[in-house]
């Protein structure tokens, strides 16, 4: 068969399921499910844009996440939530910030609407807690393994070697106390150190750590935190699902609302296992970037920043125009399996300029009618 005809017999299906599609549809949206030749179960949404057919788990969830303490974490609370930890005064006047970190291997959580994975989790969800210090605070970390496997934890940073979490284990039912200096100022991941390794952080065991610098503290800013990460539900080690903060599509369907002209500052981590680079691109506008945060100047002023795992960076912007804006990975295949959501930009009077609901009618009119 020449290649001519088998594009007519690919076109004349396609064609064939579009109408099916579109007679045996009784809303707007429809989908179905089919099994191809390799037997992978083959997914066919039929949308006013055109029918998509996916072999992936998703391309966008039908409905909410439950919520609660049956979803591995709630984003939006997520996001804008640091921890400084309980804080003391050493008799030579240094700051010393206690936290308690606890590591879970058995919970069965929610991570995307309907699909349930079992993560790991510091503190119970993923990520773990923002971790946040000033350069030079004495940092120590009460870390409680309630797991029923080894874990660690091992910070990025400058620290002595048996704080380093890469060697010393800590059983089931164990703890340890990590103990060391912030420095240097900057942004760093901290995550589980245990083998296999790509297990127990492609699971979940991972968070955000920031130092910030003591003599020049960095501006006033609207801060947040964006881990970008993702779950591979089916143990074939590769991604299923793809997420910044926990979520597929979350910021999607809950614009982050930010004021124009007012200035953000984002601390971003990629704990991507699996795949080799994961990356940032913002919408509308390009941000200065601080590649480790471990400088004030910065180092580039771009829309794009690509990462490997464990690479991370500072992003500052602020919007001149209203309106509702994207941010998503630009690998392709990241965004349409979920790492992908919104700035709300607002005026001062509230306004953001923008018909919004119009663009949550695109956005949110899903296969079956669901909304958010
Ligand atoms: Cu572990």
């Amino acid at each position: 068969m020449s290649r001519l005809q088998l594009l007519l017999i690919s076109i004349t299906g396609i064609a064939i399921l579009t109408i099916a599609f579109a007679l045996s549809s009784s809303s707007i949206y429809s989908s179905g499910s089919s099994s191809s030749n390799d037997g992978r179960k083959t997914t066919t949404i039929n949308t006013p844009h055109g029918v998509y057919q996916t072999t992936g788990d998703i391309l966008d969830p039908t409905s909410q996440v439950i919520g609660g303490n049956k979803t591995v974490i709630d984003p939006m609370k997520y996001l804008r939530t640091f921890n400084y930890g309980r804080v003391s005064t050493l008799s030579n006047g240094n700051t010393v910030r206690e936290f308690t970190l606890i590591a879970s291997d058995d919970k069965i959580m929610e991570i995307s609407p309907g699909t349930f994975y079992n993560v790991w989790t510091f503190n119970g969800t993923v990520p773990g807690p923002t971790i946040r210090a000033t350069e030079g605070d004495l940092v120590r970390i009460h870390f409680i393994n309630n797991g029923s496997k080894s874990h660690s934890i091992h910070f990025h940073g400058i620290h002595r070697s048996e704080m380093d979490g890469a060697f010393d284990m800590v059983g089931p039912g164990g703890q340890f106390i990590y103990e060391f200096y912030a420095a240097p100022f900057g942004v760093f991941p901290y995550h589980c150190h245990m083998q296999p390794l790509e297990e127990h952080i492609s699971h979940g065991l991972y968070g955000v750590y920031i130092v910030d610098p003591k003599n020049k503290p960095r501006p006033s800013a609207d801060e947040m935190v964006m881990v970008m990460n993702g779950y591979d539900t089916d143990n074939d080690k590769e991604n299923n699902f793809y997420t910044v903060n926990g979520i597929p599509y979350y910021y999607m369907h809950h614009p982050i609302q930010i004021q124009k002209d007012k200035l953000v500052r984002l601390y971003l981590v990629n704990m991507l296992e699996f795949d080799p680079v994961n990356n940032f691109h913002l919408h509308g506008n390009l941000y200065q970037l601080y590649r480790s945060g471990t400088s004030l100047i910065p180092s580039e002023y771009t829309d794009m920043v690509t990462m490997s795992q464990g690479e991370r960076g500072i992003l500052e912007f602020n919007y001149k125009y209203p309106g509702l804006y994207m941010f998503h990975a630009h690998k392709t295949e990241f965004a349409e399996k979920g790492w992908v959501g919104t700035f709300l930009v607002k005026d001062q009077n509230g306004s953001n300029n923008y018909n919004y609901y119009s663009a949550q009618n695109m956005t949110n009119a899903q296969p079956g009618g669901g909304r958010y």
